[in-house]
């Protein structure tokens, strides 16, 4: 089926449904917000019951997000309640923080022909790892999910007031860094103008992107800036923060509060004159997270992430393996 097609079915289940669960994924970013923000926004206009989940969700940083408020991060009590269950920006099924609860609606569908479980619709601009929606609208090229969640406005004429503008706007330009990577097309600048023609407050948004820096986020890029390597011949620039790095920085609370920055920082490596790749690595509770970045046609760092268990779009993706950083002469490397 066609995305426009799908994007017209998905509001057809949608409209007739009479409450709808919208999921977004675990740590949600401003994207997975905003657009679950905007899906909150069109079912209140059409009086139809709705509840938002996205698990470990941060406190206060992204309350600039129209419905950020109405997105819980306790599991809803039971699946089986909502007619429809829209998966938003999630990647994967595990990043649901639902994956139990959604492979047992699948099995009992296997199970019990006929039986009444909910219809499961997925939105998403990450690369294909499974497909276990009903509906899936899988958009790699698309450079946010409010892009995806702007086609499906416009394809069912549906109105998009201040609050689902500012959605959308806010999806493109935190996916983008605020236009500066390769991902800003025409169709996202042609998409942003129009969100700022329907009333989006574009000065408002970026100075509340830009205002949630913090001290001791500054001093996770100092310390990760300090430690880049670069490889004039391979083009590969990278850095990475051991745990000792992060127990000198932070208090073990702080961690969440600048979990953001790291897909920043290796973006911003990536800018570095002469570098094709950039990788930022860093150890949480001995797993070892990496983050690919590149603005080379020629590299695909879904793939490269991909070769490590992970996975993202062409030239922004990341990876997690067990083990810890060990020093090498050129770099780092990852030991079991
Ligand atoms: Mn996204």
């Amino acid at each position: 089926m066609e995305n426009t097609a799908k994007l017209k079915l998905a509001w057809e289940k949608i409209k007739s449904a009479t409450s709808v669960l919208v999921v977004g994924h675990v740590s949600p970013d401003p994207d997975a917000l905003a657009s679950i923000g905007a899906m909150l926004e069109l079912l209140k206009a059409y009086r139809i019951k709705s509840s938002a989940y996205a698990d470990n969700k941060l406190d206060e940083v992204y309350n600039y997000i129209p419905n950020e408020n109405l997105i819980s991060r306790s599991k809803p009590k039971s699946l089986a309640d909502f007619s429809v269950i829209l998966i938003l920006d999630c990647g994967a099924i595990s990043r649901t923080s639902l994956e139990p609860e959604l492979r047992a609606i699948l099995d009992r569908r296997t199970h019990q022909s006929g039986a009444n479980t909910p219809y499961i619709i997925e939105f998403d601009h990450h690369e294909s790892r499974e497909s276990f929606a009903d509906l899936e609208v899988r958009i790699p090229a698309k450079a946010s999910t409010t892009e995806i969640i702007y086609d499906f406005f416009e394809v069912n004429k549906l109105e998009i007031n201040k609050a689902i503008a500012d959605c959308i706007l806010i999806g493109l330009m935190a996916d983008t860094g605020n236009f500066l990577h390769a991902n800003s097309s025409f169709e996202v600048m042609a998409a942003s103008s129009d969100m700022l023609l329907r009333g989006a407050s574009l000065n408002k948004i970026s100075e509340r992107i830009r205002g949630t820096g913090t001290l001791v986020s500054l001093k996770v890029w100092g310390r990760a800036l300090e430690k880049i390597k670069f490889n004039q011949e391979t083009g590969l620039v990278c850095s990475a923060l051991t745990a000792k790095d992060f127990s000198e920085l932070l208090k073990p609370e702080e961690r969440d509060s600048v979990a953001e920055v790291y897909g920043d920082i290796a973006s911003f490596m990536s800018y570095l004159s002469g570098a094709k790749l950039a990788l930022f690595l860093r150890e949480e509770n001995g797993r070892v997270k990496g983050s690919l970045r590149t603005n080379s046609d020629e590299i695909d760092v879904a793939k490269l992430a991909q070769g490590f268990g992970g996975g993202g779009h062409k030239r922004a993706a990341g990876f997690i393996q067990e083990g810890h950083l060990e020093e090498t002469e050129n770099g780092w490397r990852i030991v079991k």
